[in-house]
């Protein structure tokens, strides 16, 4: 089974300028291929991440993968699939976001060797006005550039001169990339295939007809309940651990829903065809067991933060199914709770009735009295059910935590405040 035959088998392609030409490239030489992505944040999220598991995948098969981040299409802002015009970014801000984008997708990608990066700010802003608009605006006819999604959706809401001319300059990048470094494959999201066609039919009027130059787009990703792929209830999955601590990033993908287990390891892993069947097999006759979702949550935070990080994730996740919270660091407490509602509590002693009306985790003593009769108050992981139960804070956690579960899901992370 070739690459391609693979990414289809895993729901990796959506468009295809030539399969039938790709194909017989693919067969001929090793080559080389991009992916670009623009400065618009300091982080991907794992919708972002989506091509680059489709490069690597090309880096596995023994190509060389490229990955662009563009400072200089970063500083003018793409309109692919956005309804309004962007705000321009400073200067400042894009150079900011291209260095931390750089950083991250190194530490993800780069530590093969066989990925290159290029800046696109490094050609582009070397370009002067009039050879940009002799030797590239010349080709491309206005009524064809409207044609196009990216823009045709924006005739009513309006579309700045600045974001029209977009899809030239990542057309020039793919121009520069195929010339100077014999780039032939970009690859992107779904929103990306106005530009990427753009780009290939300026290399064919530029280089000629066969110069042999294709691109790929990877459909969207789905959910079988129509929500929104890549997003939770605390906002997007972000790849970068202090925005979504690794221990959050295995949550997310282990409570994916059965429906949807098996396209992701399909898409997100690198598992084999028949570990996946396996896998498939095992959702179908033991889905509580969640075999294929601790599968899909092993290999893609393995993939994005190390193993240690996975298996730390992973040991977090036991301790707190079986409620035994004390084995917990203060550093995993805040990799857990980080993000739960906290409270500012003091060191001192507390009677734990006062203690929970005060930190508003109760909403009366009455109350408190009665849950922590019912059994309904955890501290620590220690069920109390002693009204007369002090509660030290500078007991727990290197006096730095106390962490309160009432019922079964709601937990409040208390902070000692260690200045009071
Ligand atoms: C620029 C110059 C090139 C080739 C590509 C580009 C970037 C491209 C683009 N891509 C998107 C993007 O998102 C913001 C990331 C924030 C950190 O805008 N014009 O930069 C997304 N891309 C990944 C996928 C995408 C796409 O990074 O292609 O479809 C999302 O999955 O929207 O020469």
């Amino acid at each position: 089974m070739d690459i391609l035959e693979d990414l289809k088998w895993r729901g990796a392609i959506n468009q295809e300028t030539d399969e039938e030409g790709l194909r017989k490239l693919l067969s001929e030489k090793k080559i080389s291929l991009y992916c670009g992505t623009d400065p618009t944040g300091d982080s991907l999220h794992i919708g972002h991440l989506i091509p680059f598991i489709v490069l690597k995948r090309f880096e596995l098969a023994g190509h060389h993968p490229y990955i662009l981040i563009g400072g200089g299409t970063g500083s003018i802002g793409d309109p692919s699939g956005r309804k309004t015009e962007r705000q321009l970014q400073t200067m400042e801000k894009v150079q900011h976001n291209v260095q931390a984008l750089t950083e991250q997708t190194t530490r993800i990608f780069g530590g093969s060797g066989h990925i290159t990066f290029v800046n696109n700010y490094d050609w582009l802003s070397k370009i002067n006005l009039l050879d940009f608009l002799r030797d590239y605006g010349k080709e491309f006819g206005v009524n064809t550039m409207i044609k196009k999604d990216i823009v045709a959706s924006r005739l009513e809401n309006g579309i700045s001169f600045t974001e029209f001319t977009y899809q030239i300059l990542q057309s020039v990048d793919f121009l520069h990339l195929y010339k100077k470094e014999n780039i032939q494959l970009q690859v992107g999201g779904a929103d990306q295939w106005g530009n990427i066609t753009s780009g290939v039919d300026l290399i064919h009027k530029k280089e000629g007809q066969d110069a042999q130059v294709y691109g790929l787009t990877i459909p969207l990703m789905l959910k079988a309940d129509g929500t929104k792929f890549g997003k939770t209830a605390g906002g997007a999955v972000w790849l970068d651990p202090k925005k979504t601590s690794p221990y959050e990033f295995y949550q997310f993908w282990l409570n994916q829903d059965d429906r949807d287990v098996v396209k992701y390891l399909k898409y997100f892993t690198f598992l084999s065809h028949d570990e996946i069947d396996a896998l498939a097999e095992k959702v179908k006759t033991q889905p509580e067991k969640r075999e294929a979702q601790r599968a899909l949550a092993r290999e893609v935070t393995t993939f994005v933060h190390g193993k240690e990080a996975m298996q730390e994730a992973e040991k977090i996740s036991e301790i707190l199914f079986s409620g035994n919270i004390k084995k917990l660091t203060p550093d995993e407490i805040e990799q857990v709770f980080g993000k739960m509602p906290s409270v500012e509590i003091s060191s001192n002693k507390q009677n734990i009735v006062e203690w929970l009306v005060e930190n508003k985790i109760e909403s009366s003593k009455r109350q408190a009295r009665e849950d922590i009769q019912n059994g309904a108050i955890t501290i620590n992981g220690e069920r109390i059910r002693d009204l007369n139960f002090e509660i030290d804070p500078s007991q727990s956690f290197e006096g730095k935590y106390v962490v309160a579960r009432k019922g079964k899901k709601n937990y409040t992370l208390a902070k000692v405040n260690d200045n009071e």
